[in-house]
């Protein structure tokens, strides 16, 4: 049995701002997604990938909360997995500030199997202080379940 699965980034939000100048967030990184599965050694083997979202820190998004950043574009990645076979969503996002050093959000992912694939999953990125600002992204898959 195999299976096709499509990822896609559907949105960022902005959850939390704490006092970040005009109460929105400038946001950009990276969001990306990849397939593969674990060696003999249990290291984590990427086969293919692919960036579904990317930004420079000159070409920020404004996101303000209750007005998510709809990612639009090529930000779909489609592959083929067998038993046994694992993919990864995972990003790196920060926050542009003008008269301050830049804030890092984090670097989150998280890995399915191919047993267990929900219909979609949200990423937290967070700058690591107590009630700091907070933006999430969230993630589609849909699956097309083939047998041999
Ligand atoms: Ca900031
Ligand atoms: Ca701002
Ligand atoms: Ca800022």
């Amino acid at each position: 049995m195999f299976k096709t699965v499509e990822i896609k980034a559907i949105q960022i939000i902005c959850e939390r701002v704490d006092g970040d100048p005009g109460n929105e967030l400038e946001v950009y990184g990276s969001l990306g997604a990849n397939v593969g599965n674990y060696d003999d050694d249990l290291n984590y083997v990427v086969r293919q990938g692919k960036f579904l979202w990317q930004r420079e820190d000159d070409n920020y998004v404004n996101i303000s909360p209750g007005n998510p950043q709809k990612i639009e574009g090529d930000n779909s990645f489609k592959f083929d997995m067998s038993e046994g076979d694992h993919f990864q969503i995972g990003g790196q996002l920060a926050e542009y500030d003008d008269s301050s050093a830049n804030d890092e959000l984090g670097h989150p992912d998280k890995t399915f199997n191919f047993n267990s694939i929900p219909d979609n999953h949200i990423l937290t990125f967070e700058d690591g202080e107590p009630n700091g600002q907070m933006v999430k992204a969230e993630f589609s898959f849909s699956v097309i379940t083939h047998w041999p």
